[in-house]
């Protein structure tokens, strides 16, 4: 098997070091490391991908899906942080929230811009879980370059493109940032080809969580088509506010978005029928690109989600996508275990180019 798509990669994906996760008040190790990009590196190379290095990309790119408050707010969160002495008093080494501004204090009003920069990590960070170090902007910005230079690659001409983003960015909103996502790739490279190539373009995330990020940086778009299969919030997984069927988009992008919830348990009859039915739906919808959210989260065997599929599953979905035969950017997600997360990526892509090839 000799892949034959290029890989596009950032070094700087390793100066972001979370640190851990802190979930119910308690510093778990957490799962989103800098092994997961090099071992997905290494088994693309090994499956003979072409590296391409990612190339800096203008601030523009980012403020077509994010406001530029929290763009400023991230590249200085750190530096802020330090600045106020929080790592040695209270002895705290990486950018936490503590108050968040809920809907509900604001009887319509806009909350005030905190003078404390320690109220100030609330207004922009929706959990706990995603911290901020030294490196996590350059990271985050390095991980948009690398969607970014994918997309610009497909635009000149290449059939597909993969981009090994880390952090990842499908829960990163318009305006605010979570589960452990800064900057939201995938819809940088949808808005990328969105400008370079004619019509509408899809977004489709097969990552095991729901992409409440880019649900709803387009919620109410009509050019951009955003379906996402994942494990049914209702049963009680990450991002549980979000992710139901019944959001369906509003306004003008009525019907443009589509969610596609799946038990616990679910193995890779199920959820591979699941990805079908959303790449059913774009083409139906007249999807002219395609952008593939890929996380590799719903393995069974993965620390983060309760879903079964195998790396046949994985193949299996990635054909579905490819025969769809549109220009396509695979992004990076999530997928946690260690072991299994460089073949499941491998066979992922491997499958969409023999379903490209037909
Ligand atoms: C990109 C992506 O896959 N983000 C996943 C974020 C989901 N994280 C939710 C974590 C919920 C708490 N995890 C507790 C682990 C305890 N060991
Ligand atoms: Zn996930």
């Amino acid at each position: 098997m000799t892949l034959s798509l290029p890989v596009v990669w950032s070094e700087r994906h390793r100066l972001h070091e979370p640190g851990g996760e802190i979930w119910v008040g308690v510093r778990t190790p957490g799962t989103e490391v800098p092994e997961r990009a090099e071992r997905i590196r290494a088994a693309l190379s090994a499956a003979g991908a072409r590296l391409v290095e990612a190339s800096p990309h203008p601030d523009e790119a980012l403020l077509a899906v994010h406001d530029a408050a929290l763009l400023e707010y991230l590249a200085r969160a750190w530096e802020d942080w330090q600045a106020a002495g929080l790592p040695d008093d209270p002895g705290q080494d990486r950018v936490v929230p503590y108050l968040f501004p809920h809907p509900g204090l604001f009887s319509g009003l806009a909350p005030a811009v905190p003078a404390a920069t320690t109220a100030m990590a609330g207004l922009f960070a929706y959990d706990t879980m995603t911290l901020v170090g030294p490196g996590t902007w350059d990271a985050a910005r390095g991980a948009a370059d690398a969607a970014l230079t994918a997309a610009d690659l497909v635009v000149g001409g290449e059939p597909a493109a993969y981009a090994c983003c880390r952090p990842p960015g499908h829960h990163a909103a318009r305006t605010c940032f979570g589960g452990s996502c800064y900057l939201n790739n995938a819809a940088v490279a949808a808005q990328r080809l969105r400008s370079g190539l004619a019509g509408p373009v899809a977004v489709i995330d097969v990552d095991a969580h729901h992409g409440n990020g880019t649900q709803q940086i387009f919620y109410e778009d009509p050019e951009v088509l955003v379906g996402s299969v994942h494990v049914d919030p209702g049963t009680g997984w990450f991002p549980h506010f979000l992710g139901f069927e019944r959001e369906r988009g509003a306004g003008r992008g009525e019907g443009a978005n589509r969610n596609v919830c799946v038990a616990p348990g679910t193995g890779d009859e199920g959820w591979t029928e699941a990805v079908a039915e959303l790449a059913r739906w774009a083409r139906e919808a007249g999807a002219q690109a395609l952008v593939v959210a890929l996380g590799v989260d719903a393995a069974g065997g993965d620390p983060e989600s309760p879903l079964d599929v195998s790396a046949a599953g994985f193949r299996a979905a990635g054909r579905a996508l490819g025969e769809l035969g549109l220009p396509t950017v695979l992004v990076q997600e999530g997928g946690y275990d260690l072991e299994a997360i460089g073949e499941l990526v491998s066979e992922a892509v491997a499958g969409s180019e023999d379903g490209r090839r037909g």
